[in-house]
């Protein structure tokens, strides 16, 4: 692709980058894969540097009386391990797979705006590299994920004073202002996603003929967009408490204490969903390919995980029991929150009926799918138990939750994740992902997680506090807090065989070739990795399953096989010119999205500095991000002759 411009020559800054290898390519990427890709490197980065937090954490508690870490480092610690896992590596990881997946599988050539797409990513790891930038500037924040003000904006807020690096604000503000900036980049990328599922099927692609993992993502990307404005508001006071004298949350000026919690959990608890449907939606995939059946009850896992999403915003306060709401408001939320289960159980039911019967064929993706259903089963019923109020009021801030949250985010979300990468890397590398190392990293992931998370549940019902940096002999906790810790290092052990297998069957794995699985949906149509423009000829979608059904429609009595790949075999001679590969025009690289995501990233440093400073600041971050914003509204075609 010589970008050969012809007069009138655009400016030298509008024209458009034209490197397609190295660094500069990556930077200035409009395809929907590579996002994907970088999506996943980033997020992998974010999953190792939480882990080792979790471990950090897990040596202090490993016995009694430890010495580790003081408090201080131990808040920061537990805080940026949630913060980080939730909003830096689960949330991004899924978006891995919006981003690679989603399109091919139904059948578009790129995303709606892929300049959006783009800088989505930018702001993404911007937004986590600011927050990560607090280490350098007065410490992380320390507040807890959850963060409940007016904890922590009670810190006198001193507008005058310009050294906020100092202490606690600092901290608070890299919470509210860093969350907002990753918010941000989710809600970008929502748009986009709803955009390119309802417009850009293939032909043919009905709704009720998406594939679940389309269908859940669809979900997902609706809830990010109704939940995230609710925690952006609720971030925005913060800020303001912490930084600017506001009154949002403090009750001795007229706030109102309760009112962070609402609005956290309003946004928290869709949260959860948001994490665990893209892993439903991955596992929904997985369990029939790996059982030759297609999935059981299609329409029920639908319309479960749109009433998933529809009652997640109606539980919020199951968070906020110990609270002090008073037996309606409890009651109320008690029954909503067991209402919710009833979806879930039908997707649970769903997936045995799946296998049931099924010719299995027992893949690494296959195991991890299988893992989730039975680690998200305890997690989930661990649910139901937090959600009768007398219940709760004894194992609220116990190890009990701790437990209870790790069994949904880690067997259930995490191990959703893992099949879906096992499922599709060779879609992604054009290379296997290693089977035998893969068992490895699957069992010692199952015994290690259950060794770290199962335990809390007892020391959590003996009474052990969440969020103490140290504790006493003699409570009886000493011998299960060992266990977990070691549980912690087999866990760590097993990502460390991960990334070891990913690193070498990327260059060394056994050639995959367009259908290695044997699968249903029509991502594996085109070939492995994908050419840039996704497909030669995008297929005609007429079933469910539509590869399935081209591979063994059922006509008169026998099945014929179509081979994989099927998009070749459409390029008849009569389609040539037409559909020849190089005339397929696909969005041209730009640097402006990360120029924008520049401007963010810069106006986000103004709060923590006061008077002239401030205002420099944030005129610069603007001045940046209307620069690429003009920038990007302007930059002209790279045309080529046709
Ligand atoms: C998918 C992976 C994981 C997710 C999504 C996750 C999420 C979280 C969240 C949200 C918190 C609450 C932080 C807070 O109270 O503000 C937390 C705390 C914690 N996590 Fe994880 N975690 C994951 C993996 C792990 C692993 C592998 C370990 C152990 C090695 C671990 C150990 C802990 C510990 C010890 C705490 C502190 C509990 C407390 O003091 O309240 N987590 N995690
Ligand atoms: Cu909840």
């Amino acid at each position: 692709m010589s970008a050969m411009t012809e007069a009138p020559e655009p400016s030298r800054l509008l024209r458009r980058p034209s490197k397609e290898t190295g660094f500069w390519s990556w930077v200035t990427t409009v395809d929907h894969k590579r996002i994907g890709i970088l999506y996943f490197v980033t997020a992998f980065t974010f999953f190792v540097i939480a882990g080792i937090q979790a471990l950090l954490i897990r040596v202090q508690l490993a016995g009694p009386d430890g010495q580790v870490l003081n408090a201080d480092q131990y808040n920061q610690l537990f805080t940026m391990h949630g913060l980080t896992m939730i909003f830096l590596a689960l949330m991004p990881l899924s978006a891995g797979f919006f981003n690679y997946v989603l399109p091919l599988q139904i059948g578009a050539r790129d995303v709606a705006f892929p300049r959006l797409n783009a800088l989505s990513y930018w702001v993404f790891l911007l937004g986590g590299i600011f927050i990560y930038s607090s280490i350098f500037l007065g410490g992380m924040p320390d507040g807890g994920w959850f963060n409940y003000a007016p904890l922590s904006s009670e810190v006198g807020p001193d507008p005058g004073n310009t050294d906020v690096y100092a202490g606690h604000a600092s901290r608070m503000l890299f919470y509210s202002v860093g969350l907002q900036i990753v918010g941000l980049a989710s809600l970008i990328q929502a748009v986009n996603m709803v955009t390119t599922i309802l417009n850009m099927r293939a032909p043919g692609m009905r709704l009720m003929r998406m594939p679940v993992f389309t269908w859940m993502s669809l979900v997902t990307n609706f809830l990010l967009l109704f939940a995230i404005p609710i925690i952006a508001v609720a971030l925005w006071q913060l800020m303001f408490d912490v930084r600017f004298d506001g009154r949002y949350f403090d009750p001795t000026q007229g706030g109102d204490p309760i009112l962070w919690q609402h609005m956290f959990w309003l946004f928290g608890h869709p949260e959860v969903y948001i994490l665990i449907l893209p892993a439903f939606g991955i596992v929904s995939e997985v369990l029939p390919v790996f059982s030759r059946k297609p999935v059981f009850g299609y329409s029920a896992l639908v319309f479960s995980g749109l009433a998933i999403a529809f009652l997640g915003f109606g539980v919020w306060a199951h968070h906020m029991f110990a609270s002090g709401l008073g037996p309606v408001a409890n009651s109320a939320f008690a029954l909503t929150t067991m209402f919710i289960a009833v979806p879930t159980g039908v997707k649970i039911f769903n997936w045995l009926g799946t296998i049931w019967g099924g010719r299995i064929r027992f893949t690494t993706a296959l195991m991890f799918a299988l893992g989730l259903v039975a680690m998200f089963t305890i997690g989930g019923l661990s649910g139901v138990t937090h959600a009768i109020v007398p219940h709760n009021y004894q194992h609220t801030d116990t190890y009990y939750v701790v437990a209870h949250f790790h069994y949904v985010l880690f067997g259930g979300t995490m191990f959703g994740i893992f099949a879906g990468v096992y499922y599709w890397f060779p879609k992604m590398t054009g290379r296997m992902l290693g089977e035998r190392i893969g068992k490895w990293h699957f069992w010692l992931t199952f015994i290690g997680f259950n060794l770290t998370f199962a335990p809390m549940h007892i020391v959590g019902l003996q009474g052990m506090p969440r969020r103490i940096d140290s504790y006493p002999a003699g409570y009886g906790w000493e011998f299960w807090n060992q266990v977990e810790t070691w549980g912690s290092f087999i866990i760590a052990f097993s990502v460390l065989l991960f990334l070891i297998n990913v690193v070498w069957s990327k260059r060394h794995g056994e050639i995959a070739g367009d259908d290695p699985w044997d699968a249903r949906t029509i991502e594996w149509m085109t070939t492995s990795p994908p050419p840039q423009h996704d497909w030669d000829v995008v297929p005609e979608v007429t079933a469910r399953d539509e590869l399935w059904h081209r591979k063994y429609a059922v006509g008169r009595g026998r099945g014929v096989r179509v081979p994989a790949g099927a998009s070749h075999d459409h390029a008849g001679p009569e389609d040539e010119g037409e559909h020849h590969p190089e005339h397929i025009h696909m969005p041209d690289r730009s640097f402006y999205p990360l120029i924008v995501a520049l401007g963010i990233f810069v106006m986000g440093y103004g709060p923590f500095t006061g008077g002239a400073l401030m205002w420099g600041i944030i005129a610069t971050g603007i001045a940046i991000l209307l620069f690429g914003a003009f920038g990007w509204a302007f930059e002209p075609t790279a045309e080529e002759e046709h």
